[in-house]
Formats: structure tokens, C-alpha cells, sequence
């Protein structure tokens, strides 16, 4: 396929300054009427105008209010004779379309019987002819037309200026959206919903009306999502001084929806699953989603809107800096320092999950890419949260208040423009001259040209003689496709020494700011050989590899004052026992030894320690962080490592695991604040390991408490923790819970989605989990054309359950690419994102690596294939 090139960059040969649009909104046809003033680039050599477009239909094209002669070459309209000279001229261009028939979800589209739009990134052209690219704002005024009935809520971007009644039942709405903004920010919904709103005064003075809308049936499930906006907007305004500049705030939420939110001007569209949170049908995890997802939305009105991208190869300077601004959001609002690091060790996570194995797989991509053949596949954890681990590294090494001073330049540089990533570091490095930001400037930019995870070793020797410490680390990075040597980056390494009975030696606490090959700190004063803890706060996305003894690695688990770190200590020590027990010969058998079962229990019954920490520092590593550690994948191996120890943990903890049940019960009403939240994941976690236990003993007690559990429960978290901890048990009552919970909640389609989410993510017995998946295709309330859906089954058997997913059969393989392919067929979006799941084919143990091999190739030569397909599969058989 085509590939657009990020050097290939030029500045466009026209501008658009005004667009007034017209909708005639009728599902099978939709009449756009798009009036433009344009007028030429006098910095571009005079050429056609070429617009794009996509599976529109052409009716008129006037020039000032003239016909005038016009082509198609491929996807663009080519207008050739414009007027001479360099006058503004107004060109009006009139196109139908079939929203209905809009299976992408990209454009205009109707999903139960409501109009919707998506725009990012190329959508746009798809609702009309455009100059369809981010660096080409304008200022919109938008007419909707409508059956009043059936569409009685008629949406735009800005204010409302005009409505009324027209004649056969139809009426209208005129909204002006004042701020200039580049198409994909362009929105509208048309449809039957009802609407909370809130006025709010903001701490400058200004008053504002912020509405969510949704269906009516679903209006009860919009307080958290309105609280969330309204802490978002005072955050932004305390922490940044970046105030609402809307009258009108509006929030849409659609059941049918590619991704999870969009930030359009003024009026965001919401996936359902990250704006309804009830206590009844939403767990813990989603109101946290909800808060951090309706945050990110709001805080791209400034990064995002007010300051956009140049062109897409810069999408990270909107994502990366968003998401750092909702992870820091996130954390203020949970409070206190350890519920702070409960966030940061969730983060990190993600990006040693599922970053790491991207940026060591065949889509690794910088986070600023250099090329693409569909930019859809660039919305990824790198260009998110690796760009996100970016922007903080600049925090880190500016400070914090040097990094408020640096967007505050940013915004008074940029303010209305389309701008690059080196626009926002130059600003971050110029409001901090003396930083190490500043002066390693240029270098710090290879984390956004360089893919691939850094590796920093470290040695450390201790001379009592001169009573000196002395860190040595090393750096270097794997090569990845298209960059076989790669150059030094800039790694800040947040440092302290411990002595071995956990105390922190006075005065040791630094930042190591890396940038050569080599670099040697020393340490003065200290007495004995002392414990380094590296990386305190994941201060970078690096791998460390850092040879400390399971003692050492003890002391930090009890002692480091760094949370993170207390949480790597123990990671540490579970990885390495799993992965000796994934390279043993022979079956597995108990991989975890006294010391460490005897440091877990010692974290389960600390007297302070939080319990959302303690669920955490229990959690074992993650099927895919483990794989990543080795040179050969075989997924049930890990599989099986993994379950013995979580066998031991319940087994050797038993005790403990009832007085984590009992000691942390919440009585009163339900509240999704970080420590009740905390509280329910660790009670939950109990009664997944005591049904795991009475598996073995076949004792009835807990089983039988979690089944009672499951149908009084008063909340989802609750009720879903022991419905997941009968299922992952594999216990008979299992099968009784989940008829139960359907019946319940069949009308809610966000439960359904956890229901068949549950049942997909299992753990495999004997292969019993494909059949399983197979037959809830069937299902009545499978719908694979909903991406929630298709997601919540075919995308969590393949990404989310690796023992089922890789049979030694090939059966998952052959799923994968049955639906793949159907899928790719009417929507390539979420067709390119299931492709994904085979992205580490090539580390897979046989008969995986044969059997996943034969899948790709039959994709890749499947015809047609959509470009988002092609591209994920070619590139993982490159
Ligand atoms: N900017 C959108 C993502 C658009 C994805 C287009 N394929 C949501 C977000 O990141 O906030
Ligand atoms: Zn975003």
C-alpha cells in the first residue's frame, strides 16, 4: 500500500476560512450543502485545488455562484479553473450520502436511530469535499434539518443562534461555532435524547451550561460523568490557569462507537462504556474510566483544539500530553501520596503490557512515526502512553513548576495554531533555560524519532576505603523495523540507597539524568554496601536490569519509601521465580518459595499499607510482561506457571485471605472514592483465591458465601468480583450465577458487554474456552456489528486470553482469522485492531508459530482487504 511520509510534509496550496454546512438529515440520504470561502496559499505555487472525499455522491459544484468544470481522480474532486488573482472566492459544493448504510463509523452515521459523526482523523471527507488535513482551520456555521419526531435534539459544535419549525413535520437548528478548528474536530448528533445540565460558574466569573446527553433510559446514569466534567474544569483552571472558553459544553453518549471518546469543539461523543457509571450496573474500574476518559476529552479542548497537530505524524503532541494531563488529573483526585502511586503503578502497567510488547513487535513505531499507510493504526499505547511517559520525563527534568511555566509559553505561542512536537518541547526547554531539558534539548528529541524500549544495566560497587559508592549504567536499545542502530537517549534514573535493614541513607536521594552510552555516579559517605532503588517512580520508560539478590529485593518490598518501587520489589521477585519455573524441565510444580509466599503475606496483613496497594503488590505479572522477558513464547507453559502460583498463594495464604475478606468489609452506601475502591479489588481478590482454594478441597463454604455474595451484593464491583471468582474457580455455581446475572441485566447493554467479557477471558480448562466463544456468536444478544460487542467476546478471547487463544490446535489462530476478515468487511477500524493480536507471532514456541504463520498469510492475501488490515499484517510478516 501507499505510504504517507512524514518528510513528505507541505503546507497546503489553499486555505478555508469560512464553512457554512447544510444537513437535509434522512438516514438513507443525507443532503450536504457545503459553502466555503477559500482562497489560495500566496506561499504555495499556484496549482488545483484537490479535495478529498470518500463514498459521497456529487450533485453541483459553483464557483462565486457559478458552474464551473471540475474532476475526480481517485478519491479527490480537482477543481482547476478558479478564478485568478488571489481573492478570497466562495466555492459551494453540494454531495448526498447513506448515513445508514455507514458501517465504519467513521463520518456521518446512525446508530439507534440517532445521526452521530466521527471525524478524527480523516472522517470528515466522508461527510463532504474538504481539504481534509488538521492544518486548515476554520470557522463553521452549521444548519441541521430534521424530522422533528424522530430527530427532536439537533446538535453542533458552538452556540445555538437559531431553531424552529419548518413545514411536513420537520424543523431546524443553526449552530456558530466561534473558535477556528480543523475539520476532524467538526461534529453533529441529531436524535431522540434527553439531556442533564449544569450551569457553573467558573473561578474567573464566567458562567457556563455543561449537558450530557444521552438516551432516556439512561439519564440516572449521568451524575458521576457530570461530577467528572465539573472537577476536570476546575483542575485545568487551578493546575494549568486554562479556563472553559465555551458558553455551551456538551457531552453525547452512542452505543455504537469505534473507540472510547471524541474531543470535537464544544461537543464531545462518547462511547456509552466511558459516560454511564451507576453503582448498580458499573464497577470501581469503570467509574474510574469514566472520570480519567471524560478529563482527557475536556483537557484536549486546550491540548488538542485551541493548539492542534500540523499534520498526523504529530498526533503524540495532543495524545501524549493529554494523557499525561489526565493521569495527573487522576492522581490529584485520588488523594493521598500512596492512592497517588496506586495510579502510577496502573500506568505503568499498561505500558509494560501492552507499549513494551509493541515497541519490540513488528508495528514498533517511534512515538512520533515517520511513516503510515492508515493513520488509524497510529492510535496506539506508543503515540498515547509511551508520548505520555515523554511529556513527564520533561516534567521530571524541568520540574513541576517549570513544566506549568512551559505550557504557559506554549499557549501564549501557539494559541490558535497547528504546531509539532519540537514546538512543545522548544516551549517546555525556553521557560527553563538552566534545565538538563534545555540543555540536552536536542537529544531528548530522540524519544520522539527513536522506537524501541531502552535497557539500562547497572552495576554498583561499594570501596570502604574511600566509603564511596560508585552506580554505573549502561544504555542501549534494541533495534526495530527500519532503525537497525540507535542513538542515546536521555534517561532520568530516580535514585536512593538503602542500608539492608531498610533505611534510607540521609542525603542519597537524586535524579541521574543519562545521556552518554556510560555514566558513573558516586555516592559519598556511605558506610557499607548499600541497596539502590533505580528508577523510583518509573521515572522513564525504560527496562532496568538491575542484578539486586531476592534479599535485597525483600528489603525494598518492606522498606523503599518510593511506593513504586515497594511494588516493583515484588514484581521482581514474582517474575523471576515464574520465569525459573517457565524455563524448568519437566511439570510445573510450586514456583514460589517460603521467603517470598512469607514477604507476601507480610504485605496482605501490613497495618498501613492501602488496600488497593496491597491487591497490586499481589497481583501477579502479567501472561504477556512474562512473555516479553523471553526468547520463545510457549503461552501455555507460562499459563501453567501462573495458575500454580496462583494455586500457592491460596493455598499458603488461606488464613490470610479470610481476614482480608472480613477485615475489609464497607458497610453504607456505595462511593467509588480510590479507598473503597481499594478495599473492594482486595475483598475481591480474597474471594477469587478462597474459591480457587476450596477447588482443590472441594470444602463448599466459600464457594457457597460467594454465591450469596453475588446475589445480594448492592453494587456491580461486588457482584461482578464474585461472579468473576466462580467463573475463574471453574466452580458448578458458576454456570447458575451467569444465567442469573444475564437475566438481570439483559436490557443493560454495558453489563451484556461484561457478561460475554467474562466469559471469553476465563481461564482455559482443557480448551473448553474457544467452544464457549463459538457458541455466544450465536448468541441472541451478540451483535458483531456493535464494537462494544465484538470486542467484549472475539477481542478479549484473542488479546485478553492467551492460554485459550494459543491452542496447540491452531483453532484459535483460524477464529482469529475468520473474524478478522469478517469483520475487515465492514468495519476496518476494529477489523485492524483484532489483527493485532498476532503481532508476536514470531516468538511463539511450536506448533503456535507454524499454525499463527499459516493465519497471517491467509489474511494477507485475502482479497479485498482494507489498507488498516493490510498494513498490521503485512508488517508483522515482514
Ligand atoms: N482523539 C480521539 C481518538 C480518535 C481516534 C480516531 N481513530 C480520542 C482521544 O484520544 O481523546
Ligand atoms: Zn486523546
Amino acid at each position: 500500500a501507499r505510504l504517507i511520509r512524514r518528510e513528505d510534509y507541505c503546507p497546503p496550496a489553499y486555505w478555508i476560512d469560512t464553512v457554512d454546512l447544510t444537513f437535509d438529515l434522512d438516514p438513507a440520504k443525507t443532503r450536504v450543502l457545503n459553502r466555503m470561502r477559500v482562497r489560495r496559499n500566496p506561499d504555495q505555487p499556484r496549482q488545483p485545488l484537490r479535495l478529498d472525499g470518500e463514498d459521497l455522491t456529487l450533485a453541483r459544484v459553483l464557483v462565486n455562484g457559478a458552474g464551473t468544470s471540475f474532476r475526480i481522480d481517485g478519491a479527490q474532486l480537482v477543481l482547476e479553473n478558479l478564478p485568478e488573482g488571489d481573492e478570497p472566492f466562495e466555492l459551494e459544493i453540494f454531495t448526498t450520502c447513506a448515513p445508514e448504510k455507514n458501517t465504519q463509523l467513521m463520518g456521518l452515521y446512525v446508530s439507534q436511530g440517532t445521526f452521530y459523526t466521527q471525524c478524527e482523523a480523516e472522517g470528515f471527507r466522508r461527510i463532504t469535499y474538504f481539504l481534509d488535513r488538521p492544518d486548515v482551520m476554520a470557522t463553521y456555521s452549521v444548519t441541521l434539518r430534521a424530522d422533528k419526531a424522530r430527530y427532536p435534539v439537533l446538535l453542533s459544535n458552538g452556540n445555538l443562534v437559531e431553531a424552529g419549525d419548518l413545514e411536513g413535520g420537520r424543523h431546524y437548528a443553526r449552530w456558530v461555532d466561534p473558535h477556528r478548528k480543523p475539520c476532524y474536530l467538526f461534529a453533529l448528533v441529531a436524535g431522540n435524547l434527553v439531556c442533564r445540565s449544569q450551569p457553573i460558574r467558573s473561578r474567573s466569573g464566567t458562567d457556563h451550561l455543561l449537558q450530557i446527553y444521552v438516551r432516556a433510559a439512561d439519564l440516572d446514569k449521568t451524575e458521576h460523568a457530570m461530577h467528572s466534567l465539573m472537577a476536570a474544569i476546575a483542575w485545568d483552571e487551578t493546575r494549568f490557569g486554562l479556563p472553559l472558553d465555551l458558553e455551551r459544553f456538551m457531552i453525547v453518549a452512542t452505543s455504537d462507537f469505534n473507540m472510547g471518546a471524541m474531543e470535537n469543539k464544544g461537543l464531545n461523543i462518547f462511547n456509552t462504556k466511558y459516560i454511564l457509571a451507576h453503582p448498580a450496573t458499573a464497577t470501581d474500574t469503570d467509574f474510574a474510566n469514566v472520570e480519567s476518559v471524560v478529563a482527557h476529552e475536556y483537557f484536549h479542548n486546550w491540548t488538542g483544539n485551541r493548539v492542534t497537530c500540523r499534520d498526523w505524524f504529530q498526533l503524540s503532541l495532543k495524545e501524549g500530553l493529554t494523557v499525561f494531563r489526565d493521569q495527573e488529573f487522576s492522581m490529584d483526585m485520588a488523594g493521598s501520596p500512596s492512592a497517588r502511586a496506586v495510579k502510577r503503578i496502573e500506568d505503568v502497567r499498561v505500558l509494560r503490557t501492552a507499549q513494551f510488547p509493541e515497541d519490540a513487535g513488528p508495528m514498533a513505531h517511534p512515538v512520533r512515526p515517520d511513516q503510515y499507510a492508515e493513520i488509524n493504526n497510529f492510535y496506539t499505547v506508543t503515540v498515547y502512553e509511551k508520548g505520555a511517559e515523554v511529556v513527564r520525563m520533561m516534567q521530571t527534568l524541568v520540574g513541576r513548576e517549570g513544566f506549568t511555566r512551559g505550557l504557559k509559553l506554549y499557549f501564549e505561542r501557539h494559541d490558535g495554531q497547528a504546531v509539532t512536537c519540537d514546538d512543545l518541547v522548544q516551549a517546555i526547554a525556553d521557560a527553563n533555560p538552566d534545565s538538563p531539558l534545555a540543555r540536552l534539548q536536542p537529544q531528548f528529541m530522540r524519544w520522539y524519532a527513536q522506537a524501541g524500549t531502552p535497557r539500562v544495566q547497572i552495576s554498583g560497587q561499594h570501596d570502604p576505603a574511600t566509603r564511596t559508592y560508585t552506580l554505573s549504567l549502561h544504555q542501549s536499545c534494541p533495534p526495530t523495523p527500519g532503525q537497525p542502530h540507535k542513538e542515546p537517549f536521555v534517561i532520568p534514573v530516580a535514585a536512593a540507597l538503602f542500608d539492608h535493614e531498610g533505611r534510607l541513607l540521609p542525603g542519597s536521594e537524586r535524579l541521574i539524568v543519562l545521556h552518554e552510552p556510560h555514566t558513573e555516579v558516586v555516592f559519598p559517605d556511605v558506610d557499607s554496601p548499600p541497596i539502590a532503588s533505580l528508577l523510583r517512580g518509573f521515572s522513564a520508560p525504560v527496562i532496568l536490569e538491575h542484578p539486586l539478590s531476592d534479599d535485597e529485593l525483600l528489603v525494598l518490598l518492606a522498606h523503599d519509601t518510593d511506593p513504586f518501587n515497594r511494588w516493583e520489589a515484588g514484581q521482581q521477585l514474582l517474575l523471576r521465580r515464574a520465569l525459573a519455573a517457565v524455563r524448568a524441565e519437566g511439570p510445573v510444580h510450586a514456583p514460589l518459595d517460603a521467603a517470598t509466599l512469607q514477604a507476601l503475606r507480610a504485605v496482605l496483613r501490613h497495618p498501613t499499607l492501602d488496600a488497593a496497594f496491597k491487591e497490586l503488590a499481589l497481583t501477579l505479572p502479567a501472561h504477556t510482561y512474562i512473555a516479553e522477558q523471553l526468547d520463545e513464547v510457549d503461552p501455555q507453559r507460562i499459563h501453567a506457571v501462573r495458575e500454580a502460583m496462583r494455586t500457592q498463594l491460596a493455598h499458603a495464604l488461606h488464613e490470610d485471605w479470610i481476614w482480608a475478606y472480613e477485615a475489609h468489609q464497607d458497610s453504607g452506601g456505595y462511593r467509588p472514592d480510590a479507598a473503597a475502591a481499594g478495599r473492594r479489588a482486595l475483598t475481591g481478590m480474597a474471594l477469587h483465591m478462597l474459591c480457587l482454594a476450596a477447588r482443590d478441597s472441594g470444602n463448599p463454604v466459600w464457594p457457597g458465601k460467594t454465591y450469596q455474595r453475588f446475589k445480594d451484593a448492592t453494587n456491580m464491583t461486588d457482584r461482578y468480583q464474585a461472579l468473576s471468582a466462580l467463573v475463574s474457580a471453574g466452580h458448578e455455581l458458576a454456570e447458575r450465577a451467569l444465567a442469573l446475572f444475564h437475566e438481570r441485566f439483559r436490557h443493560e447493554e454495558l453489563v451484556l458487554d461484561k457478561w460475554f467479557a467474562l466469559q471469553a477471558g476465563a481461564p482455559d480448562r482443557g480448551g473448553d474456552i474457544l467452544p464457549r466463544v463459538q457458541a455466544l456468536l450465536q448468541h441472541p444478544d451478540f451483535h458483531l456489528r456493535n464494537p462494544n460487542r465484538a470486542r467484549s467476546l472475539i477481542g478479549t478471547y484473542c488479546h485478553a486470553n492467551p492460554a485459550a487463544f494459543h491452542r496447540a490446535d491452531g483453532a484459535g489462530y483460524a477464529f482469529w482469522r475468520d473474524r478478522v476478515l469478517e469483520i475487515d468487511a465492514f468495519n476496518p477500524q476494529v477489523a485492524a485492531r483484532l489483527a493485532r493480536a498476532l503481532d508476536r507471532w514470531k516468538k511463539l514456541a511450536e506448533p503456535y508459530r507454524s499454525q499463527a504463520h499459516a493465519a497471517l498469510r491467509v489474511v494477507a492475501a485475502h482479497e479485498p482487504l482494507s489498507t488498516d488490515v493490510r498494513e498490521v499484517v503485512s508488517r508483522a510478516l515482514a
